[in-house]
């Protein structure tokens, strides 16, 4: 039986700060009826897609930040997301923040925070829940960035790890795998999802389009070169389709980046957003091609070589090498 789902980029244009989640809902509920209106099975929104991109603003305490976050899923505000995926028979992708009063590390319970995605099966129930791991930008306001970028404060670092689940998507069973937005730039991360088996990597990002803070590294034009660039290459050298979906536009002033994305097993862009609104973008993929990307070019138990990766999982910051000293 041929494996072919139809997959729909759900892109987002901003959301002001003092916007209720009442109208992000209607828009999430407009998108996800015209994606079935197109033939998708599976649909994927941004990062924090129920609210502004909340990290660039500063809050001494953190429980007055508690509007931008969700206690549960459903909850009465975001059911009729929930309603209208079960109606259409969708699987879908959703980026929020997350409280969860659970135990940390020391056995604790208390009120944490994460930046978090669920995928959400045809049933309305939730079958995988992944919380960002590579969380950029700092934890303090900073009186030298002319803009906040303040995951570090906002959230915890995902403790769930890299979660792969199989779904249904349409009549197709799936492998499922999730990111969020900066973890795309780390090979590590795709390579986790790629060591099983994923199929379609869904990820969700908030890019600023304009780098105001790195001296010129990530200048203005390679910005989304670099984003395309790092989602091209996890789907190629790991053998799967990926969806990559911006909240783009102006939000309250920031500029964020939009060319929201579908992207093959090759490499390939299927599709790619034009605008920086509310704009669906679909794509019909072939799963037979990850299995031929997995069973040829990178059959990993044939050809990867973990004695030669030590210092992959054992050491994080780079050092500098030896000094080659010429013969005497
Ligand atoms: N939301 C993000 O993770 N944004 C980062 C920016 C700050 C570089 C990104 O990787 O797109």
């Amino acid at each position: 039986m041929k494996r072919v789902i139809t997959v729909a980029a759900a892109q987002l244009g901003p959301i002001q700060k003092a916007e209720g989640r009442d109208v992000v809902v209607a828009r999430l509920v407009r998108l996800l009826e015209q994606a079935h209106h197109r033939g998708a099975q599976v649909v994927v929104f941004p990062e924090l897609a129920l609210t502004t991109f909340f990290p660039r603003w500063y809050v001494e305490d953190l429980d007055e930040a508690d509007a931008w976050f969700e206690p549960s899923l459903p909850s009465p505000a975001t059911q009729p997301v929930f309603d209208a995926i079960r109606r259409l028979g969708l699987t879908c992708y959703l980026g929020y923040g997350e409280i969860a009063h659970e135990a940390d590390e020391t056995g604790v319970v208390r009120k944490r925070r994460f930046n978090t995605a669920v995928v959400i099966a045809p049933s309305g129930e939730i079958v995988l829940k992944y919380r960002k791991v590579h969380l950029p930008g700092h934890k303090e306001f900073s009186t030298v960035r002319k803009v906040q970028h303040l995951e570090k404060r906002y959230f915890e670092v995902g403790n769930l790890g890299f979660p792969v689940v199989r779904a249904p998507v349409g009549g197709v069973d799936v492998n499922l795998g999730t990111l969020i937005c900066n973890d795309r730039r780390w090979p590590e991360a795709w390579r986790e999802l790629g060591l099983q088996q994923v199929e379609l990597v869904m990820l969700g990002y908030n890019t600023p389009a304009v780098n105001q803070e790195n001296r010129g590294f990530e200048a203005n034009h390679l910005r989304n070169f670099h984003s395309q660039l790092s989602i091209q290459a996890g789907c190629y050298q790991n053998a799967t389709f990926g969806v990559g979906v911006a909240k783009a536009g102006n939000e309250d002033g920031f500029e964020l980046m939009g060319h929201s994305i579908i992207v093959n097993p090759q490499g390939e862009i299927m599709a790619m957003a034009t605008s920086c609104a509310d704009e669906l973008v679909v794509a019909d993929c072939d799963l037979a091609m990850c299995e031929l990307g997995r069973t040829t070019i990178f059959n990993f138990a044939q050809h990867r070589r973990l004695e030669a990766y030590a210092r992959i999982a054992t050491q994080t910051g780079s050092t500098e090498p030896p000094v080659w000293q010429p013969a005497r």
